[in-house]
């Protein structure tokens, strides 16, 4: 098609990348298939008009500048850009989500439901972005996600939402690749995980509470489902399919009976973190140093992981730094 658009055959080459072996016949002869390849050009001059002469097929792609780079009103090009700041005075809570975790955790055989140490590492890296990045308040992890909760009034990059999200995202995941040994010491990471993310504003504390319990609801829908479906998918050696009819239409309290009645489990004494998932944020530490004969107190604020409802007021009223909106400095 490219030749017949008029490229000559070099240039549809060029366009269209390089032969690569996919798979081999039963004879053993290659099949050969053209796959467009990433180059890396190094050039001074990118916006100059030779660069894309050496690249038609490119510039046709792109669209072509139509000014050299020395006539081009940096203004004009500014002008495609747009700021997408969050509204003010408003709770930001940024959710990451691991992509494709589904394929993630079956390649790195994580245990099913819930492997202890896949969340662990989830956690280690929620701790490491609340230490990097000051003004993020509170955050609540389970499965493959997590919501970070900036303070009410965080200036944090002018509260502009593609950097905030962006940050987060790329510093949560490569985080996560540097961690990885620390909590998988005899497994290989096979290959980068990546995340995504996305900003929403809540304008009360009491929003932003019933955001954080739908998040724990849905914690516990899933996780109390997954345990029940790999209990008769591992124990009973049912199909997936056959557990999943099973399950369908099942009330939580059938569920906890099925646990109970088949497996010897009583769901609320699965480990907290299943059921509950983890909250991270900061908390006064108070050290005490002797001096002589005087004993010093000294206090600095550091980040703690707990496991509990966050449904209920209980933990909110026992933290009430977390949604004040003029926090005290530690
Ligand atoms: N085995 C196992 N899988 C997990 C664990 N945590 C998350 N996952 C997987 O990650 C998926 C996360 O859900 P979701 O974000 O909807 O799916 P995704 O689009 O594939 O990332 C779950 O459905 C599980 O397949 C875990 O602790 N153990
Ligand atoms: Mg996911």
């Amino acid at each position: 098609m490219l030749v017949k658009e008029g490229e000559t055959e070099r240039e549809a080459q060029e366009f269209l990348k390089v032969e690569e072996n996919v798979k081999y016949n039963e004879n053993g002869t290659p099949v050969k298939r053209l796959r467009r390849k990433a180059r890396i050009v190094q050039s001074e001059n990118i916006a100059g008009r030779s660069f894309w002469n050496e690249l038609p097929s490119l510039a046709k792609e792109v669209g072509g500048f139509t000014e050299d780079v020395d006539k081009i009103n940096p203004e004009y090009v500014r002008f495609f850009q747009f700021e997408n700041k969050l509204m003010p005075s408003t709770w930001i809570v940024v959710r990451i989500d691991g992509c494709h975790f589904h394929r993630f955790s079956e390649v790195h055989e994580f245990e099913k439901p819930n492997d202890k140490q896949a969340l662990n590492l989830m956690n280690s890296c929620a701790v490491a972005v609340l230490e990097e990045i000051q003004d993020i308040i509170f955050a609540y992890g389970v499965s493959d996600e997590y919501s970070f909760v900036l303070k009410k009034d965080s200036q944090f990059y002018q509260r502009q939402a593609s950097e905030i999200v962006s940050i987060i995202v790329s510093f949560f995941s490569s985080m996560y690749v540097m961690k990885w040994k620390e909590f998988f010491p005899r497994k290989e990471l096979k290959y980068p995980p990546s995340f995504d993310g996305r900003a929403v504003c809540y304008p009360s504390s009491k929003i932003l509470q019933d955001y954080l319990a739908w998040r724990q609801v849905d914690c516990h829908i899933n996780n109390q489902y997954n345990t029940c479906f790999w209990m008769l998918v591992i124990k009973k050696g049912k199909g997936k399919s056959e557990a999943q009819n099973y399950l369908k239409g099942t009330q939580a309290q059938e569920k906890n009976e099925l646990l109970i009645k088949e497996f010897n489990i009583n769901y609320n004494e699965l480990e907290t973190m299943f059921r509950q998932g983890s909250l991270a944020f900061w908390e006064k530490d108070i050290t005490m140093t002797h001096e002589n004969t005087a004993s010093v107190e000294t206090s600095h604020r550091k980040v703690i992981v707990e496991h509990c409802d966050i449904i209920k007021p209980d933990f909110w009223e026992a933290h009430p730094s977390i949604l004040d909106e003029n926090p005290p400095t530690f």
